[in-house]
């Protein structure tokens, strides 16, 4: 092939946000769109360290998918990359491109130098939905801020890129290498088996704290999970199980792992063909857009069901979220991270030797504090986003972390994992029925959050998403809300009028960041009220949105009184949400009566 040198002039709208650029399908398809955001990450990565080098390309295998992903080839090929990796048909969860970013060796004994990761996760897919690429870096981890701002910054000036224009789309549905030969050599595209990487890392070994793989035979150290205990608890006729992968690639894997390694009956996967517009769907695991596993599990007041599953769950569109179900029974993702770190020691062979300390973002509930102050383990708090977790965990700081947005994850790789998530709750119930038998009470789901919240107290928790909102009337609330926090006699005062049986707020501020590993700062990350009581309430704008501005309040409640842990969530929380809506005038501001979306 041919290397061509394209004009092109810049577009001014490529800053990536909380995870990648996302847009409308209709924006990426715009002309040189997508080459110049990739041309400016290869410009930012600097050309010498590109030349040579492999990179991973695929995705959630979402509409626009396969024409981007021959069009980064035509562009790896034209920038001197020797070989791309790509998942067969284009498909990779994000958090087995982590994987095969940390744990897969080229013949050449080569690793991959980085990832161009086709999705815009949970948003919807298709001709009129949306599109996004995430480059995530050697570490496996998605590129921080200080690469992300160089690669915006590059996008605003470029005014060429490099192709290979006559290279021939290349087959990405059969496994196997194809070689071309360019100006300076050989080029190569791989496609491997997508589940490959992923579930060797998972049930086979792992690595140890440093990051060298321990070969198996020599100091064979444990797998991360106990298959063989899982695939006894799917076996025990009082147990019964269910996967919505929401037509993402999720399924791909559950297949793989559900079906072929742990012995799950077929009927157990709902959704689990991706397809490159969900079937039409929104692939995000929560309670709202879920509505098929959510009536399975008997949680749908209007379709009734006479026995659910013991235990069910689902994934966003590049299964790198969870969302954990019991029988008519909910799991905030916030209790679940702590549940899973409170139970990991003895359920999960991977953390045996112990936990270097657990991490969350800042939205997300402080259930994890509670449990890191009784067990003595660090913590950390993080801005919203799995990239901030990624220098705790290469430090060594970090095992177990999780987000409010059904992210939870371990430092086996450096992405939120939404499988990892479900086998590590199938251990943990595989532990505590290990010497149940099964015509006694099988410990369920639910068994498991009300002890956890016995003892260590119940953080009631509710999220409010206001979606699409004006970005103007967005900026001028949350700048009202920076404004108003600067008293805290008048917020203090304010609340009263509204709900005088609520606590007093004594600090409020706009969350700051200090990464104890690089010493870099991010600010602005939401604005917080912290309560006498231990309740928060936090403000902030999202970064995934392709349209408008999404205005997202989080709402918190501490209940250490063991009569009270048992109040429905709605009803813990009214006074917070009443006092949340005034304080923040958001009916004024966003002409909203109620939010788009609760989780
Ligand atoms: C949202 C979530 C955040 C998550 C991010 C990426 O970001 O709140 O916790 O890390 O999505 O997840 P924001 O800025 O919209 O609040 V994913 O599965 O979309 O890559
Ligand atoms: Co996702």
């Amino acid at each position: 092939f041919k290397v061509v040198t394209q004009s092109t002039s810049p577009y001014i709208d490529q800053k990536p946000g909380t995870s990648g650029l996302r847009k409308k399908v209709t924006v990426f398809q715009q002309p040189n769109y997508l080459h110049n955001f990739v041309q400016a990450t290869f410009n930012a990565l600097s050309i010498e360290k590109v030349k040579g080098s492999t990179i991973v390309i695929s995705g959630d295998g979402r509409y626009f998918s396969k024409d981007a992903v021959q069009i980064i080839i035509k562009l790896s090929a034209a920038n001197g990359v020797r070989r791309v990796w790509i998942g067969q048909d284009g498909l990779l969860s994000t958090p087995a491109v982590s994987a095969v970013i940390r744990n897969r060796v080229g013949s050449d004994g080569e690793k991959a130098f980085g990832a161009f990761i086709l999705t815009a996760s949970h948003n919807p897919g298709g001709p009129h939905e949306d599109f996004g690429i995430k480059y995530n870096s050697e570490n496996g981890g998605p590129a921080l801020e200080g690469l992300t701002n160089k690669m915006y910054d590059l996008t605003k000036t470029i005014k060429e890129y490099l192709i290979a224009e006559d290279l021939p789309n290349v087959d990405i549905s059969s496994i196997g290498t194809t070689s071309f030969q360019g100006p300076e050599g050989a080029f190569e595209v791989e496609v491997f088996d997508a589940t490959e990487d992923y579930v060797n890392l998972l049930k086979t070994l792992w690595l140890d704290s440093t990051g060298l793989k321990i070969a198996h035979l020599l100091s064979y150290v444990g797998t991360i999970f106990d298959f063989k205990a899982i695939k006894n608890l799917l076996a025990r006729p009082d147990f019964s199980f269910c996967y919505d992968a929401l037509h993402g690639v999720a399924g791909v894997y559950a297949k793989k792992i559900f079906i072929d390694e742990l012995s799950a009956d077929e009927s157990s996967l709902l959704n689990c063909v991706p397809k490159e517009d969900f079937g039409g769907g929104h692939p995000d695991p929560n309670l709202t857009y879920a509505k098929e596993l959510v009536a399975r599990m008997g949680l749908s007041k209007a379709a009734p069901v006479s026995e659910p599953p013991e235990f069910g769950a689902a994934a966003d569109g590049d299964a790198d979220r969870n969302m954990i179900l019991g029988k008519r029974f909910f799991v905030t993702p916030s209790d679940s991270v702590a549940i899973i770190a409170a139970n990991a020691i003895g359920s999960i062979p991977y953390f045996n030797s112990g936990l270097k300390g657990v991490a969350r973002s800042m939205p997300t509930s402080a259930a994890l504090d509670v449990v890191a102050k009784n067990l003595n383990l660090k913590f950390f708090e993080v801005p919203t986003g799995w990239k901030f977790f990624g220098n705790l965990m290469d430090a060594g700081l970090c095992s177990v972390c999780g987000e409010e947005s059904f992210g939870t994850g371990s430092d086996h790789i450096r992405e939120k994992d939404g499988i990892w998530a479900v086998l590590a709750w199938l251990s943990i119930l595989a532990h505590r029925n290990k010497n149940v038998s099964t015509d006694s009470k099988l410990v369920t789901v639910e068994d498991v959050v009300r002890q956890h919240w016995a003892t260590y107290g119940r953080h009631f928790y509710t999220r409010y998403d206001y979606e699409n909102v004006d970005a103007d009337a967005a900026k001028e609330l949350m700048a009202h809300l920076v404004n108003v926090q600067s008293s805290l006699p008048e917020v203090n005062k304010l609340i009263k009028q509204v709900r005088p049986d609520v606590a007093d707020v004594e600090k409020a501020d706009e969350f700051e960041y200090k990464d104890p590993v690089d010493g870099s700062i991010s600010s602005h990350q939401g604005i917080r009220y912290l309560f006498q009581d231990g309740s928060r309430l936090v403000f902030r704008l999202s970064g995934t949105g392709s349209e408008g501005a999404t205005i997202r309040l989080y709402i918190e409640q501490y209940q250490s009184d063991s009569t009270k842990i048992g109040t429905e969530a709605q009803d813990a929380l009214a006074p917070l949400v009443k006092v949340a809506l005034s304080l923040s005038k958001m009916q004024e501001f966003t002409g909203r009566s109620s939010p788009t979306v609760i989780t």
